[in-house]
Parts: C-alpha cells; structure tokens; sequence
C-alpha cells in the first residue's frame, strides 16, 4: 500500500458539489480516501479567471502512480474537465502531489507535482491534514510556505467534502 496526496480544484459551475463528487468517486477499487482538508477559496494562479475552490485528499492505494493517474484523468472525464484547457477554468482538476516518496519524471507523470512548492492553494490544504510531510529529497513541506499567504480563505470544512 502506498499513500498519495490529491491536488483537487474547481472554478466553473457548482464548484463544492464538483469536489464533493470527485472525493466520492475516489472511492475507487484500489483506492481509499483516508483524510480530506477543508475547502480553500483561492485567487487564481496564470490566466485571468475565476476564483477556485481548492482541497487536498489523502489516499491509501494499491495501485502505483501511473494507475492512479488514470483514476484521476478519468474522474475529471466523468466530472465535465474538457481536455487540453491545460490553464483555463476547468469544472475539476485532480493533481497527483506526492505518491510515497517516490520520484517519477516522465512525460505524462512527474511525481513530486513540480509546482506544489510554489503554490499556496496545495501547501495549505495538504499542511492542514499532513504538517510534518516532506518531499521525497526530505524536505518538509512547511518550509516552502509563506507566512498568511494572500488569495488563500478557509471556504468550508473537511465535512462539507464527504
Ligand atoms: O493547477 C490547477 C489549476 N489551477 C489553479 C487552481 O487549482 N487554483 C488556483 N488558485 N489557481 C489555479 N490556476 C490553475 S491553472
């Protein structure tokens, strides 16, 4: 078994029930949803649009990482993600963050998820159910966030998710 941490993101139509529905149908064979954070409003980040709403699960899986990213690409299908929007509104966007402490650098899959440092709309909901994670190289985490990130309001609680 390994633990994941899931990216979750939404900025077009009923955005809470979106995550809600993506947590629901993380429940999949192989997969177990173990902790979810709250929900996060965030400012977006790249091309004007709007706001997201924003979360991170954690998973226990049997699956390894290629397989769990076609579990994600498929519920983004199932939830209305329109492929090849890489950057624009997107009803869902489910990010593979960290799997174990692997390290996966390939075209489709780069695991630790290279922008997760920089991004205060992951570190803070991962930190809020895993404070003391670490990259794979060991560093924590919670040195790569800023003091009272700007753009980052708590929305909802972990129960509004399940
Ligand atoms: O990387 C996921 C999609 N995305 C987001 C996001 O989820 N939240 C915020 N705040 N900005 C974003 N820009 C993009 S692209």
């Amino acid at each position: 078994m390994s633990i994941a941490y899931i990216g979750l993101g939404s900025n077009v139509g009923d955005r809470l029930e979106n995550l809600r529905r993506a947590i629901a149908a993380l429940e999949a064979p192989g997969v177990s949803v173990r902790k979810v954070s709250s929900v996060y409003e965030t400012a977006p980040v790249g091309p004007i649009q709007p706001d997201f709403l924003n979360a991170v699960a954690e998973v226990s899986t049997g699956l390894d990482a290629p397989n769990l990213l076609a579990v994600l690409e498929k519920i983004e299908a199932q939830i209305g993600r329109t492929p090849g929007e890489r950057w624009g509104p997107r009803e869902l966007d489910l990010d593979l963050l960290l799997f174990g402490d692997e390290v996966i650098h390939e075209p489709a899959l780069e695991v630790p998820h290279p922008e997760m440092i920089r991004r205060s709309f992951v570190l803070v909901p991962l930190l809020e159910i895993a404070p003391d994670s670490r990259l794979p190289a060991g560093d924590r985490l919670a040195t790569f966030l800023e003091p009272d990130p700007a753009g980052v309001t708590r929305y909802a609680p972990p129960e509004a998710l399940r």
